[in-house]
């Protein structure tokens, strides 16, 4: 569904006025590991979409999130490696980044209110000039800041946090005064924009996060071989790829129970976010060194500079 950008609508009182034109805007969420970025996209959002994590590096590929009112659509836009550390990334993934922010109407900074004041955005994402776009800077997790904390931010700081929803509102009404009016882009009661598959691997990917250590999550990725959206349950296959043969059994786990483990959690993110059942189908297979294989990256929808880790 899409709006005109001019639309009558009835008063009540058999009158009919020209209602405000809406608003529509794309906000970049930037921050540095670990800043809360993707957990306050899955809060506005009101869904799990974005992999969280307490490990760094756990977001791979942007995430869209919408969050529609009456007169306004956000168009949220998760991005990896923008303010990540420079070890982690190459120089076409940030510059990947860096054009989608500056076609966003919006920055939304993100630092954790906990460390302090926030630093210069321009500096920490290594820019010679400050974007010309708007930055919004907020301060996250504010349920686990103490006052002497908050107090140190000033009584202007925005504080949000995730885990209650505090200061969301007041974040968002802050944010629509830059966003330009138009139409809606995407239909009102849309949550994301990307295909269901994107975050079938997500998920296996967050549970993979929660459930293998070390270096093994970031070996980890996954396929969907099939996906059948009418049956019932869904019917979903996937292939849980490794790097190497000795990494199978980790991902296996002992009688199976590692597998069943990332299994049950992806399933259950994707049957709140369907809200219907699920049966996923999972077996592990080894596509030997994928993060350095440009075919495969391709395949698997990467950018060939997301490989290092
Ligand atoms: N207490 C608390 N923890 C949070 C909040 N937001 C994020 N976290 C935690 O911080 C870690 C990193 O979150 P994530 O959203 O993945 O950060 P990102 O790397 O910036 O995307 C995870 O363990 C989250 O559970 C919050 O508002 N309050
Ligand atoms: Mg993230």
């Amino acid at each position: 569904m899409r709006f005109s950008p001019l639309r009558t609508v009835p008063d009540g009182s058999g009158r009919r006025y020209l209602s405000p034109m809406p608003k529509t805007g794309h906000i970049a969420i930037a921050g540095v590991p670990n800043a809360g970025k993707s957990s306050l996209l899955n809060a506005i959002v009101g869904q799990h979409l974005a992999l969280v994590s307490p490990k760094p590096q756990a977001t791979r590929l942007p995430v869209i999130g919408l969050h529609t009112t009456d007169e306004t659509q956000f168009v949220f836009h998760d991005l990896p490696g923008l303010l990540e550390p420079r070890y982690m990334m190459q120089a076409r993934m940030r510059q990947a980044a860096l054009d989608q922010l500056a076609r966003c109407h919006a920055v939304l900074y993100l630092h954790p209110a906990p460390l302090g004041a926030a630093p210069a955005f321009a500096s920490l994402a290594g820019l010679d000039t400050p974007p010309t776009v708007p930055v919004v800077t907020a301060y996250t997790k504010a349920d686990v800041t103490p006052a002497e904390a908050r107090l140190a931010l000033g009584p202007d700081a925005l504080l949000v946090s995730a885990e209650t929803g505090e200061g969301i509102p007041g974040l968002l009404s802050h944010l629509e005064q830059w966003l330009p009016e138009g139409p809606f882009e995407f239909d009102r009661d849309d949550v994301g924009t990307q295909p269901l598959r994107f975050f079938v691997v997500e998920f296996l990917r967050e549970a993979a996060f929660e459930f293998l250590e070390d270096e093994l999550p970031y070996a980890f990725t996954a396929e969907v071989e099939e996906f059948r959206e009418h049956s019932s349950p869904v019917y979903i296959r996937v292939t849980l790829l490794v790097e190497r043969e000795s990494q199978k059994g980790m991902i296996i786990g002992r009688g199976g129970r590692t597998i069943k483990a990332i299994g049950a959690h992806a399933r259950a993110r994707l049957e709140a976010l369907l809200g219907s059942p699920v049966y996923l189908d999972a077996w592990v297979k080894v596509l030997p060194n994928w993060r350095r294989n440009a075919a495969a990256l391709s395949r698997l929808g990467f950018p060939e500079e997301s490989s290092a880790t």
